[in-house]
């Protein structure tokens, strides 16, 4: 008897009659003339088997070894549908403390590394995201942008989200029929552009909005005769409601604790349209209350999910520009995120990863990957 799936079993034996007829005769380990004397098919069906299980530590180029799409190249559109893609965008020149989130998006794909559709199967939830049976994931790559002006920085991001949206769904069930997309930030103004994008699809969206800042922060510093400088990281869901792109009364905050610049921040808070679970309520109400009240407020219209590491304790993931002590476990947002699965999430992000602040054990570009697994896991199996 194998323990092995019965699925496998064909391929398993592909593999030892493989090895039976190439581990006795080494490719590589023979004379030069024998060597010279192997044609090219005979390389070909030696690396084969190893390319359906390669090591997870090689080609970290895309999120969890997901397949690579260029997407922004006209002559892709046509040919690859897209269910969901991974975009990176890495932009950190509207941030107000630490920069170098500009690496964000490298580092968590870095983080996601040991995630691959052959080591992926989640044991809370028996599902495989990575497996294709229900959605065509993809990693689109960067997004080609400028470090010099915001300006054209996020309407390139802009455009880059109005491209992806632009592909076929594999999954025809999708309403509308739209692939949606997670951004790797990236400072947290990336949020702006890709809110726009999905509002043209979606309409008014819910935002569910962990963070340990509220981001509804009037515009009203850094550098005052620029109107350019009034959107930043902290600004852009004070714009985002001006702009009409939030629903109202459905948009809610998770993990707040990091310190408000005034004592009108929070009333102006609530008139953006958001409630919120502070950080320290997590101590009485237990996650299954944070889960609880996040469900009741965001509803069950098109939800966008913005994910600002942040809202993860300095000792869970420190590599960020603004970190703030005293937040929640990495356990503590797996576990929440994983209860939202009934929301119909249309978008995500993942933002302020700056990996050189990060340590020796990339603990933060780690947590970020997982972060990002638990959300698509739920993208996937509540389809829109
Ligand atoms: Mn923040």
């Amino acid at each position: 008897m194998t323990c092995m799936a019965s699925g496998k079993q064909h391929k398993h034996e592909a593999i030892l009659h493989f090895e039976q007829n190439h581990l006795d005769r080494p490719f590589f380990l023979q004379s030069a003339q024998e060597a010279t004397n192997k044609t090219l098919q005979e390389a070909f069906d030696y690396l084969g088997p190893a390319l359906e299980n390669p090591p997870l530590y090689s080609d970290t180029g895309a999120y969890a070894h997901l397949p690579q799409l260029k997407c922004f190249e006209q002559s892709v559109q046509a040919s690859e549908p897209i269910d969901i893609a991974f975009v990176g965008a890495p932009f950190d020149t509207a941030t107000t403390y630490r920069p170098g989130a500009r690496f964000g998006p490298t580092g968590i794909r870095l983080g996601s590394r040991r995630l691959a559709k052959h080591s992926g199967h989640s044991v809370e939830n028996d599902f495989n995201p990575f497996d294709g049976q229900y959605a065509r994931v993809v990693d689109c790559g960067d997004v080609p942008v400028t470090p010099m002006d915001n300006r054209v920085a996020l309407t390139q991001i802009q455009a880059a989200h109005q491209i992806i949206a632009s592909y076929t769904p594999a999954n025809t069930t999708t309403t509308p029929k739209v692939p949606r997309i997670i951004t790797l930030g990236g400072d947290h103004t990336i949020t702006l552009p890709a809110m726009r994008a999905a509002y043209k699809h979606w309409g008014p969206l819910s935002i569910l909005h962990f963070d340990s800042h509220v981001d509804t922060f009037r515009p009203r510093i850094h550098a005052p005769e620029s109107r350019y400088s009034r959107v930043n990281h902290g600004t852009y869901f004070h714009i985002a409601h001006d702009e009409g792109i939030l629903g109202d009364e459905t948009n809610m905050h998770a993990g707040i604790k990091g310190v408000y610049l005034d004592s009108g921040d929070e009333a102006h808070d609530r008139k953006c349209g958001f409630d919120m679970v502070k950080c320290r309520e997590i101590d009485s109400i237990g996650v299954q209350g944070v889960i609880e009240k996040i469900k009741a407020r965001v509803g069950t219209g098109p939800v966008y999910l913005s994910f600002d590491i942040d809202s993860v304790d300095p000792a869970f993931a420190p590599a960020t520009g603004t970190a703030e002590p005293g937040g929640w476990t990495s356990r503590e947002v797996l576990a929440i995120i994983s209860g939202l699965s009934s929301l119909k999430i249309v978008g995500a992000d993942l933002v302020e990863v700056a990996p050189m602040y990060d340590t020796a054990a990339e603990q933060t570009g780690q947590v970020a990957a997982e972060i990002l697994y638990e959300i698509l896991t739920v993208m996937i199996r509540s389809p829109v």
